[in-house]
C-alpha cells in the first residue's frame, strides 16, 4: 500500500519541491501568450495565500470557492488555498447563480476567488448566501465592468511578499471538495484529503499513463472536474512536466494548442474525440489528420463511456490508440483503465493496481464473470460525502457503489453496459441505452444521440432515441426508418428505437456527460 507521513501538505510536494530541488526555472503552466515556470507559479500562489490569510482572514479548514475558466490564475488560486490549509471548492465556469448558491450552501464556503469576467453570477449568489463573506476578483482588466478596488486580487498580491510557509496540515485533512456533476440532477460534495491527491498521482498515472518530465499536457475538462484537475494540473506537476491551460477547448483550440505548444498528452471526453475526428472538412485536412504524426503520444478518454466506434474512428484518423478509463469524482480519478498496448475494444480496461473493483448483484454479492451487475470500487482515494444522507446508499463498508452497470470478462477486463438507471426494460428485454447509442453513432448521418426508455402501455417501456443529425441530413420519416433498420442490423433487433426524435442538441452536464433523465423532457 501507499504510505504517507502523518503531516502532509500536498502543495509542498506538487509545487514547492520542484523549486527546492532546483527545477524552479522549468516551464510549468502554459497558455496562449503566457508561460510560467514552477518558480513563477509558486510566487503567485504564495502571494495569494498571504492575501487569503492576512487580508481575508482565512483559517485552516475554511472552504474557498474558486470560479474561473482553465487559466494560470485559477491554478495559482488552487495552490494558494491548499498552501493556506483551506479547502478548495472549484466550480464549473458555466454554473448560474442558483447552482452556485447551492454549492455555497452545501460547502459552507466562507471565501471566494473568482475571475472578474464571471463575477456577476457569483455576486448574485453571494447576495443570498450569508456564509460567503470574503470575495476577491482577478483578471479584472478584461472584465466588462470596472472592479471595486477593494475586491481586486492582483493589487493585493503585489502588496505581499514571498515566501509563504505552507500550513502544516495532516495527511488526512480535507483539501478539496469535488462536486459530482449531477447526471441525475442532484449534486453531492465529495471530500478529499491531502494524501488522496498524492495517491491519485501515484496510482493511475504511474501504472497506466507513465508520463515524464518532458511531457506537455493539454485538454478540455475544467479544473473544477477532477478529471481535468488531475490531467491538467496534478499529474503534470507530480512529475515536473508542463500543462497547457485553455479557456476554450473546442476542436480548433485543441488542435492549435497541440501544434503551438508541442503537446504530448491529450485529455478529453469521447464526444470531443468524435468531433475532432469527424470534423466537416475533408478527411485529409481534418483536425484529426493534422494530429497524425504530431507531437501527441497519449490520448486519454474519460468522463463518459467510450463507444467502440469512437475508439476506431480516432485510431483510423490519427494512428493513436485511445487510453480509456472510468473514474469518479468520489474516487478523484481513474480506477479502471488500459494503456494503448493493452486496450481491448468494447472494454474500459482492468482495475488499476491499488484499487479493487467488483461487479455485484442487488444483495451486494459478487456475480460470476460475464454477468451484468453494479460496479463497486474501493481504493486509496475515496470515498466520503460531505454531510449527505446518500452516503449510506452510495458507500457501504468502504466500497463506492458507482451506479454503473458493468460485466467483467475472464481476463479481468470490465465492460460498460449503462448507468444502472439507464437500463431499459421493454417487453421483458433488458436493453442498455448506451449500446443503442453506440449502434446509432455508427450511422454516417448521426452526429450525436441519446437514448432512454419512455413509458408504453403495451411494452412497459420502449426505446426512444433523440438524434442530432450532421448538417445537410434530412430529419424525416425516411431517415427514421433508415436509422431503425440500421440499428436492427447492428445489434439484436429488439433493441431498435421504436421512437426517434430529431433535435438540435442534447442536454449535457457542465462536464459534458449526457443527462438521460432530461431527454424525456425534449419533444
Ligand atoms: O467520469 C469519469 O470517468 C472521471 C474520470 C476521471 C476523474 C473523474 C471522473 C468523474
Amino acid at each position: 500500500g501507499l504510505q504517507f507521513p502523518p503531516q502532509l501538505n500536498c502543495a509542498t510536494w506538487l509545487l514547492d519541491r520542484h523549486v527546492a530541488e532546483g527545477r524552479g526555472e522549468r516551464p510549468c503552466i502554459l497558455a496562449p501568450g503566457l508561460r510560467w515556470t514552477y518558480r513563477e507559479l509558486q510566487d503567485r500562489a504564495d502571494r495569494i495565500a498571504h492575501v487569503l490569510v492576512h487580508d481575508m482572514g482565512l483559517v485552516p479548514g475554511n472552504r474557498v470557492l474558486l470560479r474561473a475558466p482553465n487559466t494560470p490564475m485559477l491554478a495559482a488560486c488552487w495552490f494558494a488555498v491548499i498552501k493556506a490549509g483551506g479547502i478548495a471548492v472549484a466550480t464549473m465556469p458555466l454554473l448560474r447563480a442558483k447552482e452556485l448558491q447551492a454549492i455555497v450552501e452545501i460547502s459552507q464556503a466562507s471565501h471566494a476567488l473568482c475571475d472578474a469576467r464571471l463575477a456577476d453570477e457569483l455576486l448574485q449568489a453571494q447576495a443570498a448566501c450569508p456564509t460567503l463573506k470574503q470575495l476577491r476578483l482577478f483578471n479584472g482588466e478584461d472584465a466588462a465592468h470596472p472592479l471595486a478596488p477593494d475586491l481586486a486580487l492582483e493589487p493585493a498580491m503585489a502588496r505581499h511578499g514571498t515566501p509563504f510557509a505552507n500550513v502544516d496540515t495532516a495527511a488526512d485533512d480535507t483539501c478539496l471538495l469535488g462536486f459530482t456533476s449531477g447526471t441525475t440532477g442532484v449534486p453531492k460534495a465529495t471530500m478529499h484529503f491531502h494524501r488522496d491527491v498524492l495517491a491519485a498521482c501515484r496510482c493511475w498515472p504511474e501504472q497506466v499513463l507513465r508520463p515524464t518530465a518532458d511531457d506537455v499536457f493539454i485538454g478540455s475538462p475544467p479544473l473544477a472536474f477532477t478529471f481535468g484537475l488531475g490531467g491538467l494540473l496534478l499529474f503534470p506537476m507530480h512529475v515536473g512536466a508542463q500543462a497547457v491551460l485553455l479557456e476554450k477547448a473546442g476542436p480548433e483550440q485543441l488542435l492549435e494548442g497541440v501544434r503551438q505548444f508541442g503537446a504530448t498528452v491529450l485529455f478529453t471526453a469521447p464526444t470531443s474525440y468524435r468531433k475532432l475526428a469527424s470534423h466537416p472538412q475533408s478527411a485529409a485536412h481534418s483536425p484529426a489528420a493534422a494530429l497524425r504524426g504530431s507531437t501527441l503520444r497519449h490520448c486519454v478518454s474519460a468522463g463518459e463511456a467510450l463507444p467502440a466506434a469512437t475508439r476506431a474512428l480516432w485510431r483510423e484518423a490519427t494512428g493513436i490508440e485511445l487510453i480509456d478509463g472510468i473514474g469518479a469524482t468520489e474516487m478523484l480519478h481513474i480506477f479502471i483503465s488500459a494503456d494503448a498496448a493493452h486496450a481491448r475494444p468494447g472494454a474500459t480496461g482492468q482495475v488499476v493496481p491499488g484499487y479493487r473493483a467488483e461487479v455485484v448483484d442487488e444483495h451486494d454479492q459478487p456475480v460470476p464473470d460475464g454477468t451484468v451487475g453494479q460496479l463497486r470500487v474501493i481504493g486509496p482515494t475515496g470515498c466520503r460525502y460531505l454531510a449527505d444522507a446518500r452516503q449510506t446508499r452510495y458507500v457501504r463498508h468502504g466500497w463506492n457503489y458507482t451506479g454503473d452497470a458493468y460485466w467483467r470478462d475472464a481476463d479481468g477486463y470490465f465492460h460498460y453496459q449503462a448507468r444502472t438507471d439507464d437500463m431499459i426494460v421493454s417487453a421483458g428485454y433488458n436493453i442498455a441505452a448506451p449500446e443503442v447509442e453506440t449502434a446509432l453513432l455508427q450511422h454516417p448521418a448521426v452526429a450525436e444521440c441519446g437514448v432512454a426508455g419512455v413509458p408504453d402501455d403495451e411494452r412497459g417501456q420502449i426505446v426512444k432515441a433523440w438524434v442530432v443529425l450532421h448538417p445537410g441530413q434530412t430529419p424525416d420519416e425516411a431517415m427514421t426508418r433508415a436509422l431503425q433498420d440500421f440499428v436492427k442490423q447492428t445489434v439484436a433487433p429488439y433493441k431498435y428505437p421504436r421512437a426517434i426524435a430529431f433535435v438540435a442538441d442534447l442536454p449535457r452536464t457542465a462536464t459534458g456527460k449526457l443527462q438521460r433523465f432530461q431527454l424525456r423532457q425534449l419533444a
